[in-house]
């Protein structure tokens, strides 16, 4: 069972516009700051925040209560001028949470009305998130061969790629930066996995390598599948023929 905790910035469009045109600067600087203190609030309480089109953020929120997302509501409203709307769903796979954090939000199923927060809260049995760290093997060698910009062209072809094709087997993909990808993964989309690569190394010469976590919480799960992803490379850099997955679970 996974949960799910959705944040958007409530009324960020007409907001914006208060702002005049020059404005883009200060809400740059905005969603760089608020990712930055969801990141430490939810991390420090064993979560991982996922970057989503920098208004919005997914947080898989295992183990958390509704105590500690009214916390976390709490420090947001001191300490930034616009408000974010909380959706909590949980599910037997990323995506289903994902639903039932957005029905809950549409249906105004209230779980705290004063701190903006809707949806289904988990009851916390059969806790489990399995999270893939996807990386491309050698981009370094492509940054000879190709300018910066060609690059993040190849990385974000990829990404639609990826995001495509994990959402059919219920996954949440998101792109962490560099080569780096992190899918929230459903049973489906884990035993997938080794088919996306061979697809990619064929349609595209992309050679992918992929940690795989399993843990209760999503920042253990986090951790075992990059140490899974660091293992293929110890292995591959002591010149031995390194395996494309590599799985670690607590
Ligand atoms: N988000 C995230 N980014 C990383 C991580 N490690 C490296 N990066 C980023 O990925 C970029 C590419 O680094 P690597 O993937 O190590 O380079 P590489 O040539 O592909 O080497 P291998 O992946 O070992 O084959 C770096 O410049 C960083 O931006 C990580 O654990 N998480
Ligand atoms: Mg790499």
């Amino acid at each position: 069972m996974i949960q799910l905790t959705i944040l958007k910035i409530s009324g960020y469009g007409p907001w914006t516009l208060t702002l005049g045109s020059d404005r883009e600067h200060e809400l740059q600087i905005l969603q760089a700051s608020l990712y930055q203190q969801l990141q430490k609030l939810f991390s420090e309480k064993n979560c991982l925040v996922f970057l989503n089109r920098s208004d919005e953020f997914f947080v898989v929120s295992n183990g958390l209560g509704l105590k500690e997302h009214i916390e976390i509501q709490k420090t947001l409203e001191k300490s930034f001028e616009v408000n974010l709307t909380i959706s909590i769903g949980f599910g037997e796979s990323p995506f289903h949470a994902n639903l039932k954090a957005f029905e809950g939000k549409e249906n105004k199923i209230i779980l705290d009305k004063e701190h903006n927060i809707f949806g289904f809260m988990s009851n916390g049995s059969d806790s489990k998130v399995t999270i893939m760290h996807l990386d491309v093997d050698d981009i370094t060698s492509k940054g000879r061969t190709n300018s910066p910009y060609e690059i993040s062209s190849i990385i974000f072809q990829l990404y639609s790629k990826m995001s495509k094709y994990f959402l059919e087997k219920n996954s949440l993909t998101f792109f962490m930066g560099g080569d780096n990808f992190m899918v929230i993964a459903s049973d489906d989309g884990k035993n997938s996995v080794q088919d996306f690569i061979t697809m990619i190394k064929n349609d595209d010469q992309i050679f992918l390598n992929c940690g795989i976590g399993n843990a209760h919480l999503c920042r253990d799960a986090v951790k075992l599948a990059t140490k899974s992803l660091d293992t293929i490379r110890e292995i591959r850099d002591l010149g031995k023929e390194k395996p494309e997955i590599y799985e670690l679970s607590c």
